[in-house]
């Protein structure tokens, strides 16, 4: 096993991998920018390493830095968490040329995966469903045309080399064709630098499945079931659940066993996730890999009580996986909500600054996977993702009950937040009653206008900013001692000081 790890990554997935490496008795290095020199991550780990200024192209994303740190460091494989290099396939093999073991799929897998048209081409030849459409990247206008009138209207073109929904347009007639491919060209050449388009059938209200799989160097691989996470707002996922609402164990049974062949026939190993769409009459269609851990990941570890982030671990140091299919199943229900510093009442602004106050939510069956503290900054540059609350209760019902309330329980001051936006999404009688697609957000919350807890934490940010303020202000005249100024925390005691002695 490993005795210590870099952490090439920061906010709370930084921290959710520190405690495992801590669980493991394995020593952890940070990696952080120079915004994040007080964040939680560094003062998490045991030892702390600046790479480079606050934009993430010169830190985070800083390949060379990261390595030579490793090697500084006496690191022996770098976990990159999500996000920055973890799916980029040029990281893994500098790794791989260093002697530095990457913490998830091999470069071959990632490439492969990371390739759409592909990794179609694959797929089918596996006997893998994939969603009806053009087998290649089309050389003109007229196949277009013709592919998609075979398809059949509306047709969704998509990026070759995308993902996140970049490159991605609806045509529904012939005539709108030609103007959408232009543009969806355009789109993916910004995006990605490669303007490759192709056509499939577009699915209507689709539900958004994927499978956890974990994969070890020795040929054995499992899934561990699925999450359900359709409630998304323009392409960023805001609720996970599983098990899924939608799915029977006959279903769930066949979309595990094509997940795991999706692995196999990829060569891939560590943890991974298969995603599907599933549309309206429960057809199933493999849509893509995700080759790392992924941030809804807790909701999977709650209902089948394995570690993720321990496996992970486990199998890049060469150990086999420690159960087999069999042994695992499912238990109860979870949901993951995604705190995001972001203004919900502003287009989804996102939102940065000083959080002043954090009161973190907590009780039976409420984990809450963390990256702030109350006194750190939220940067500008980076995902404005805070933290994610997860419950995991014994059936649905009581899960939602608990999510709200862990929500009612739950304050973060100084910047806008998502929380209040997410209880209206779990207390929602079509969430509740499972009918969830990826139109929820869109057909049941668009133009929500916010509650009374929204403007009593208004008030008491403003509040609390004032004795922020206050303390750095008053405090001066009377804690100045030469030219040496003492910085004082508490504003109660700033506040008695300054009537005391200056004000006379
Ligand atoms: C689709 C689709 C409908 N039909 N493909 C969006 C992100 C990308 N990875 C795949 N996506 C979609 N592909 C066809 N042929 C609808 C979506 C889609 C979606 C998928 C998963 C989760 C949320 C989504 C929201 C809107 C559209």
């Amino acid at each position: 096993m490993f005795k210590k790890i870099l952490i090439a990554n920061r906010g709370e997935i930084a921290a959710r991998i520190i405690k495992a490496c801590q669980e493991m008795g394995i020593s952890t290095v940070a990696v952080y920018s120079e915004a994040d020199r007080e964040s939680l991550h560094v003062q998490m780990a045991d030892e702390a390493f600046c790479i480079g200024p606050a934009p993430a192209v010169e830190s985070y994303l800083d390949m060379d830095a990261i390595i030579r740190t490793a090697h500084a460091a006496g690191a022996e494989a770098i976990h990159p968490g999500y996000g920055f290099l973890a799916e980029n396939a040029e990281f893994d093999r500098l790794c791989e040329k260093e002697n530095i073991v990457f913490i998830g799929p091999n470069s071959r897998a990632l490439k492969l995966v990371g390739d759409k048209v592909r990794s179609r081409q694959t797929m089918e030849k596996a006997g893998v469903p994939i969603i009806p459409g053009m087998k290649g990247i089309p050389k003109d206008l007229s196949e277009c045309e013709s592919e998609a009138k075979k398809i059949g209207f509306p047709v969704m073109i998509k990026a070759s080399a995308g993902g996140g929904g970049k490159g991605m347009r609806i045509v529904h007639s012939l005539k709108d064709l030609k103007s959408g491919l232009e543009a969806g060209m355009r789109e993916a050449k910004s995006a990605f630098g490669d303007e490759s388009v192709y056509l499939e059938k577009y699915i209507e209200e689709p539900r958004h499945v994927e499978f956890q799989v974990l994969a070890d160097n020795h040929g054995n691989v499992v899934h561990l079931y699925e999450r359900e996470c359709s409630i998304q707002r323009r392409h960023q996922k805001i609720v996970e659940e599983t098990p899924s609402q939608a799915l029977t164990p006959e279903l769930r049974s066949r979309m595990g066993e094509t997940a795991k062949k999706v692995m196999q026939v990829s060569g891939y190993n560590n943890a991974g996730t298969v995603e599907f769409l599933l549309d309206k009459q429960k057809n199933f269609y493999f849509l893509e890999v995700n080759a790392r851990l992924q941030v809804e990941h807790p909701v999977t570890e709650l209902t089948t009580g394995v570690d993720l982030v321990h496996q992970q671990i486990r199998i890049a140091s060469g150990e086999k996986l420690p159960f087999q299919q069999e042994d695992l199943s499912q238990r109860g229900h979870s949901i993951e909500c995604r705190i995001y510093a972001e203004d919900p009442l502003n287009n989804f602004l996102p939102s940065s600054g000083k959080v002043l106050y954090l009161k973190e939510p907590k009780g039976p069956g409420v984990r809450h996977d963390c990256g702030i503290f109350s006194g750190s900054s939220v940067p500008i540059y980076y995902d404005p993702i805070l933290a994610k609350l997860i419950v995991w209760a014994e059936d649905r019902e009581t899960a939602c009950r608990r999510m709200i309330h862990a929500l009612e329980d739950y304050v973060i001051l100084g910047i806008k937040t998502t929380i209040d936006f997410l209880k209206e999404v779990i207390a929602h009688p079509q969430f509740q009653a499972g009918n969830t697609t990826t139109s929820f957000i869109e057909k049941h919350l668009d133009g929500w206008e916010g509650t009374k807890k929204t403007e009593e934490i208004l008030k008491l940010a403003l509040i609390a900013s004032a004795f922020d303020n206050l303390d750095k202000t008053h405090a001066g005249p009377v804690v100045n001692r030469g030219d040496v100024r003492r910085e004082t925390h508490s504003p109660w005691q700033s506040l008695g000081k300054w009537r005391l002695g200056g004000k006379r």
